[in-house]
C-alpha cells in the first residue's frame, strides 16, 4: 500500500435538500442579526389527548409559536393565530384548534404559503429548520455508511476522496464524551445553538421510537448510533418506499440491536469454533494450503444466523455456493461435515475409491440433512462443489435452488433458498456476478431472493482494491437490482449477527436479494504459504498489530459478565478436544470417497452402491397413436377464442399436413420428443434466448393472442391431463449465467430433460467456463452426473464468420475417448461407451434421430451431458424430414446412418466411402446424384461423433472393400470434426488405409462473409469429395 486511507466523514447535500436550501435564502438574512431566544414566562395548559400536537416533545416549538404570536399575531400562521386567540379566550381543550386552509391541490394555497414564508420570518425559520433537520436525517440515511467505522484495520477500503463535498457536517464522536458540535456554517444553516431545540421527526425516520419529536442533539446522536458505528447501511437507492421504511425501522429504532445472555453465549461458542478450527489446522498442517478464514472468523456465526433465522421462517433447504476462503471452516462448522472426513483430506497417501480425477479439498461439495437447534426444524444444507473459477458457481447455485423450489411446488421461495458467498475482488471483478443478479427477478429464473455474503478482506491475492475495481465498494454491482447492502465491521460479531438477522428477514419478507458485506482483513497471505509483506507491507504491519476478533469479543463478554474467564477457557478446551479426537479418528481412514462429498445425490436413481440400475437403453420409439396425438397438439391452438397470427396459422396447418402424411420436420420431431417425455412424467425445461418462438421462427411453443395483451397458450402443456409440466422460457441475454443456471437446474433431479439453446452456436463461447469447468469435467471432478442438453445451431450458410460455427472442434477436443485404442466390443457396447464418456456430442441429420437422442437422454440409465449441433437451413429442408416409421416402437437413435441407396446394393462396386456429419450430407448426395455417381460413392453419416461409434464405422469400412475413405466436412480443415474423426477412423481400420480430407482449407475465421466465395468453397469441397481421382498418387 503506498498510502493508508482514512475514512473522511463527508455528507453531501441532496437534491431535495438543495431545493430547501434555495428556499432558505431569506432566512439567512433573518438570522444575521443574531439568534433569537425565547424565555417562556407562562405555560399553556391544554389537554394533549384533545390536542395531540401539543405533546411534551413539541412544547418548545409551541412555545416559540406562542411568543411569536404575542409579539405580533401576524408573525404566525393563521391557524396558530386562531388557536391562540381561542385558547386565550378560554376555549376548552380540543375546541381551540381549527384546521388550516389546504396547502396542496390549489395553486392559490401554494401562493399563500409562499407569501407567508416571505412575509413572516418566524414561520419561515421554523419551516427551514425542519427542512434542514429532515435533510440531515436523510443525509445520514443516504451517506451514513460513508462515515461508519467499518474497517477493523482503519485502512478504509472505500475511497470517497474524489467525491466533492459541498457542505460539511462533520462526524460526531459520540463514543467519547457525548459532545456534539456543529461546525460553522453548519448543516443547511443549523448551528450550535439549534442543538437543544426540539424538532418534529418526519415519517421517514424511526429514531424517535415512541417519540414524535426530539432535540436536535438527540436526533444526531441517534442517527450516529444507527448509521455511523459498525454497520453501514446502503439502501436509499431502493425505489420502493415500503422497503426503505422497513430497513430504516430495522436500524433506527432505538435499542433494536440487543442480544439476550443466551444469544451472546451462543455467539461466543460459534466464534470459538470458527477461530479454533483454523488454529487447529494451522497447528497440524502448517505447510498446507487451506485458504483459512483468519481475519473473518465471524463469517461462521454470520452464516449460522442466516440459516437459523431462515429455518425459523420455514426454509427447509439452503443451497450455498462459495469460493476457497474459509470453505473448510464452513464445511465443518456450518454444514457440519464430520471433522475426521475433513482432516483425512490432508493425508496425501489416501487412495481414491471413486472414478475420476477427484478435486482438491477446498472445491468439494457437501449435502447434509440435520436438525436446526434454534428452530427445532429439519434443514438440508448443501454446499455446491465448484471449480477454481471464481463466481462461476453463482448461477449454478441459483439453478439448483430454482429446481428444488419447482419440484416441491414452492412458488414463492419459502422452502428453499440460496446463499452465495463471495470474495471482494471477485465480486467486483467477475461479470458473472452481474449476469446472475439479472436473473434474480425473472419469472422463470428467480429464486425469490438470495443472501449474498462478501468476505471483504480488502485484498485479492496481492492486489488491493484501488487496483482491482473502480467502484467505492466491492458490492456496488448489487445496486442494479435494488438489493440493500449491509456493510459491517467483521470485528464486531454482534453487529455481524444483527445484520445477518435483518438480511434473513429481508429475504424472507420481500423475497429479494440482499448483500452482507463483511469488512475484514486477511491475517495471512493469499494462502498460508504466501508472504503478504512483499506487496502489502503497511497493511500487514497493521494486521500484525490487530488483536484477533475472538480475543476481543471474549474480553468484551467477560467484562460484561456474560461469561467468566474460566467458562470461556473451558469452551475453548472442549472444542479443541473435539478436533483432536476427530484427528485421531481420521488416521484410520485409508480410502478417499469423493462420493461422500456429493452436493446433489440422486438416491433413487442409482443402486445403493451408486451404480446405474441397468446397462440397457430401451427403444426410444413411441406408438403411432402417440405420434398422431402429439402431432395434432403441435398443430393446434388448445384454447378457446384465441386468435393467432395468420402466418402461424399457416405453420400449424403445415404441421397438420405433415402429421397426415406421417412425416416430421425438425420442429415436429422435437415436439414429439418433448411431448412424449412429458406424458411419461418427465419435466422438460427449455431455456435460452428467444427459445419460445425459436431463433429461426420454427418452434412456436408459445402462442400469443393477437388481440389480448399477454395472453399466451402453450399447447405442449395440453398433451395429457397427468403430464409433467413443460417450461419454456426466453432467457436474459446471457450465456454464462443462463447455461450455468440450467446446469444447476439439471443437477437437482435426474428425471428432467433440461435444455439450453444458444441463439447461434458460436455464442456458447461466452459460457465457456461453464462448459469447461462443469459440463465436460464435472463428473470426473465431483462424481456427479448431469444430463443437461446444449442445442447449438451450427452450419456454414454464407452468413459470415459469426453465426456459422458452434465450434464442434472445441467440444470434440474435450471428449475423453481414446483416438488410438479400438475399444473392446461387447453386447452392451453402445450403452457402456456412453456410460464411460464425459459427454455425448451429436450432429443429427434427421428429425427422427434428433427425436431419439433427446429421448435417450432420459431413457438411458445414467446421465451425461449432451451436445447437439443443430441445423439452421435443414429446419425447412424438404428432404430433412422423417417418416413416423423411424420413430415407432423398436426404433432407436442411429449412431451412424449407413448408405441405403444403390451403392449399398452393390458394395463391392463402390469406389469411395464419404463419411460426413450433419447438413453437408444433403449437399453431397445432391451433387452425387447430379454427377450420376450414386452407385460409385457411398455416403455414411456419423451422427454420434462422441463417443465415437468405432464398431459401426468399422462395419462400414468392411462393407465396401474396394473403396477409399474420405472425411468430408463443410468446415475449415483446422475446425469441425476432421482432427477428431481422422485418428479414430484410422484406428478402426488398423491404420491400413489413409483417410482423405474433403473440406475447406485451414482458416482463422470460421467462415467467409462473402457469398460467392462461400459458394465457390462449397463447390470445391464437393468436387474433391466426389472426384475419384482427387487423391490418386497421394500418400
Ligand atoms: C476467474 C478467476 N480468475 C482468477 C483466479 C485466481 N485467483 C484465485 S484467488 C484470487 C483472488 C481472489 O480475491 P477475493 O475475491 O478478494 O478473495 P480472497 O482470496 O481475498 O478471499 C485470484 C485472482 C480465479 N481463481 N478465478
Ligand atoms: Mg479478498
Amino acid at each position: 500500500m503506498h498510502r493508508l486511507r482514512t475514512t473522511v466523514a463527508r455528507l453531501r447535500p441532496l437534491t431535495a435538500a438543495q431545493t430547501a436550501q434555495s428556499l432558505s435564502q431569506p432566512r439567512l438574512l433573518a438570522i444575521e442579526g443574531g439568534l433569537r431566544t425565547f424565555k417562556p414566562t407562562r405555560r399553556l395548559n391544554t389537554s394533549v389527548v384533545a390536542e395531540p400536537f401539543l405533546n411534551g416533545t413539541s412544547s418548545n416549538y409551541v412555545e416559540e409559536m406562542y411568543y411569536a404570536w404575542l409579539e405580533n399575531p401576524r408573525n404566525v400562521h393563521k391557524s396558530w393565530d386562531i388557536f391562540f386567540r381561542n385558547a386565550s379566550a378560554g376555549a376548552p381543550p380540543g375546541a381551540a384548534y381549527q384546521s388550516p386552509p389546504p396547502l396542496i391541490g390549489s395553486s392559490q394555497g401554494l401562493a399563500s404559503v409562499r407569501g407567508l414564508v416571505g412575509a413572516q420570518p418566524n414561520v419561515e425559520k421554523l419551516v427551514e429548520d425542519h427542512l434542514a433537520v429532515q435533510s440531515l436525517i436523510r443525509a445520514y440515511q443516504v451517506r451514513g455508511h460513508h462515515v461508519a467505522k467499518l474497517d477493523p484495520m482503519n485502512i478504509s477500503c472505500v475511497d470517497f476522496d474524489d467525491a466533492p463535498c459541498a457542505i460539511g457536517f462533520q462526524n460526531v464522536d459520540i463514543a467519547f464524551n457525548q459532545q456534539i458540535h456543529l461546525i460553522s456554517p453548519g448543516f443547511y444553516g443549523l448551528v450550535e445553538s439549534d442543538l437543544d431545540k426540539v424538532f418534529r421527526l418526519p415519517k421517514t425516520t424511526f429514531i424517535g421510537g415512541s417519540e414524535g419529536s426530539l432535540p436536535l442533539r438527540e436526533i444526531i446522536r441517534r442517527l450516529e448510533m444507527a448509521y455511523c458505528q459498525h454497520i453501514g447501511v446502503e439502501f436509499m437507492f431502493i425505489n420502493d418506499m415500503e422497503q426503505c421504511q422497513w430497513i430504516r425501522q430495522k436500524f433506527e429504532t432505538p435499542g433494536v440491536m440487543q442480544f439476550s445472555l443466551e444469544e451472546k453465549k451462543t455467539l461466543l461458542a460459534r466464534m470459538i469454533r470458527s477461530t479454533r478450527f483454523e488454529e487447529f489446522l494451522q497447528r497440524k498442517w502448517s505447510s498446507e494450503k487451506r485458504f483459512g478464514l483468519e481475519g473473518c472468523e465471524s463469517l461462521i456465526p454470520a452464516l449460522k444466523t442466516i440459516i437459523d433465522k431462515s429455518s425459523q421462517r420455514g426454509v427447509e433447504s439452503v443451497i450455498m455456493g462459495m469460493p476457497h476462503r474459509g470453505r473448510l471452516n464452513v464445511l465443518a462448522n456450518v454444514i457440519r461435515k464430520e471433522l475426521d472426513q475433513i482432516f483425512c483430506q490432508f493425508d496425501s497417501k489416501l487412495e481414491a475409491a471413486d472414478e475420476g480425477s477427484g478435486d482438491v479439498k477446498y472445491h468439494l461439495g457437501m449435502y447434509h440433512k440435520r436438525m436446526n437447534r434454534v428452530s427445532d426444524r429439519e434443514i438440508t444444507l448443501s454446499l455446491m462443489a465448484n471449480p477454481s473459477h471464481l463466481e462461476a458457481v453463482d448461477p449454478v447455485v441459483q439453478g439448483k435452488t430454482k429446481a428444488e423450489q419447482f419440484y416441491c411446488g414452492d412458488n414463492e421461495g419459502k422452502r428453499a433458498m440460496s446463499i452465495l458467498i463471495h470474495g471482494d475482488a471477485a465480486f467486483a471483478g467477475q461479470g458473472i456476478v452481474y449476469e446472475t443478479f439479472h436473473l434474480s427477478d425473472l419469472p422463470s429464473y428467480t429464486t425469490h431472493g438470495t443472501i449474498h455474503v462478501v468476505v471483504n478482506n480488502q485484498i485479492g491475492f496481492t492486489t488491493d482494491p484501488r487496483m482491482a475495481r473502480s467502484s467505492a465498494y466491492p458490492t456496488d454491482v448489487a445496486r442494479v437490482v435494488n438489493a440493500p447492502i449491509f456493510h459491517v465491521n467483521a470485528d464486531d460479531p454482534e453487529a455481524v449477527v444483527y445484520v445477518c438477522e435483518v438480511a434473513a428477514e429481508w429475504r424472507n419478507t420481500f423475497h429479494k436479494d440482499v448483500v452482507v458485506d463483511l469488512v475484514c482483513y486477511r491475517r495471512n497471505g493469499h494462502n498460508e504459504m504466501d508472504e503478504p509483506m512483499f506487496t502489502q507491507p503497511l497493511m500487514y504491519k497493521q494486521i500484525k498489530k490487530q488483536i484477533g476478533v475472538l480475543q476481543q469479543f471474549a474480553g468484551k463478554l467477560i467484562a460484561e459478565g456474560v461469561v467468566t474467564t474460566q467458562a470461556y477457557e473451558e469452551e475453548v478446551a472442549r472444542y479443541d478436544k473435539i478436533c483432536e479426537d476427530a484427528y485421531a479418528r481420521s488416521k484410520d481412514e485409508k480410502i478417499l470417497h469423493i462420493k461422500h462429498w456429493l452436493d446433489s445425490p440422486w438416491p433413487d436413481f442409482f443402486t445403493k452402491e451408486g451404480q446405474p440400475k441397468t446397462m440397457n437403453c430401451p427403444s426410444t420409439g413411441i406408438s403411432e397413436e402417440e405420434l398422431n396425438h402429439i402431432g395434432n397438439i403441435a398443430a393446434s391452438v388448445p384454447e378457446e377464442d384465441f386468435t393467432i397470427h395468420g402466418g402461424l396459422s399457416r405453420i400449424l396447418k403445415g404441421r397438420a399436413n405433415m402429421v397426415n402424411q406421417r412425416l416430421c420436420d425438425w420442429a415436429l420431431g422435437e415436439y414429439m420428443a418433448f411431448g412424449s417425455l412429458l406424458k411419461e412424467g418427465i419435466h422438460v425445461r427449455l431455456s435460452g434466448q428467444d427459445v419460445e418462438r425459436g431463433t429461426f421462427s420454427h418452434r412456436h411453443h408459445v402462442l400469443h393472442d393477437q388481440n389480448v395483451d399477454k395472453r399466451i397458450c402453450i399447447p405442449m402443456n395440453y398433451v395429457s391431463p397427468d403430464q409433467a409440466p413443460y417450461t419454456v422460457c426466453n432467457s436474459s441475454l446471457s450465456e454464462y449465467g443462463v447455461l450455468g443456471f440450467e446446469l444447476g437446474f439439471a443437477m437437482a433431479s435426474p428425471n428432467a430433460l433440461v435444455l439450453w439453446e444458444a441463439q447461434f452456436g458460436d455464442f456458447h463461447n461466452t459460457a465457456q467456463c461453464i462448459i469447461d469447468q462443469f459440463i465436460s469435467s464435472g463428473q470426473a471432478k465431483w462424481v456427479r452426473q448431469n444430463g443437461i442438453v446444449l442445442l447449438l445451431p451450427h452450419g456454414m450458410e454464407g452468413m459470415g464468420p459469426e453465426h456459422s460455427s458452434a465450434r464442434p472442434e472445441r467440444f470434440l477436443q474435450m471428449c475423453n475417448d481414446d483416438p488410438d485404442v479400438f475399444p473392446k466390443l461387447s453386447e452392451d457396447f453402445a450403452v457402456r461407451q456412453l456410460y464411460d464418456c464425459n459427454w455425448i456430442a451429436v450432429n443429427c441429420s434427421t428429425p427422427a434421430n434428433y427425436f431419439h437422442v433427446l429421448r435417450r437422454q432420459i431413457l438411458q440409465p445414467f446421465r451425461k451431458p449432451l451436445i447437439v449441433f443443430t441445423p439452421k437451413s435443414l429446419l425447412r429442408h424438404p428432404e430433412a424430414k422423417s417418416s413416423f416409421d423411424h420413430m415407432l416402437p423398436g426404433t432407436h437413435f442411429m449412431r451412424i446412418i449407413p448408405e441405403d441407396g444403390p451403392a449399398a446394393a452393390s458394395p463391392e462396386k463402390v469406389k469411395r466411402i464419404v463419411f460426413c456429419t450433419g447438413k453437408i450430407y444433403y449437399e453431397l448426395t445432391r451433387e452425387r446424384k447430379n454427377r450420376g455417381m450414386d452407385a460409385a460413392v457411398a455416403v455414411v453419416r456419423v451422427e454420434q461423433l462422441s463417443p465415437f461409434p468405432f464398431d459401426l464405422v468399422k462395419a462400414e469400412t468392411e462393407r465396401y472393400p474396394n473403396a477409399d475413405l474420405v472425411w468430408c466436412q463443410e468446415e475449415h480443415k483446422n475446425q469441425g470434426y476432421y482432427d477428431y474423426v481422422k485418428p479414430r477412423i484410422r484406428t478402426t481400420i488398423n491404420r491400413t488405409r489413409p483417410v482423405w480430407y474433403a473440406g475447406r482449407d485451414p482458416a482463422a475465421a470460421p467462415a467467409t462473409g462473402n457469398k460467392p466465395t462461400h459458394l465457390a468453397e462449397l463447390q470445391r469441397l464437393l468436387d474433391t469429395a466426389l472426384d475419384l481421382e482427387a487423391f490418386a498418387g497421394k500418400v
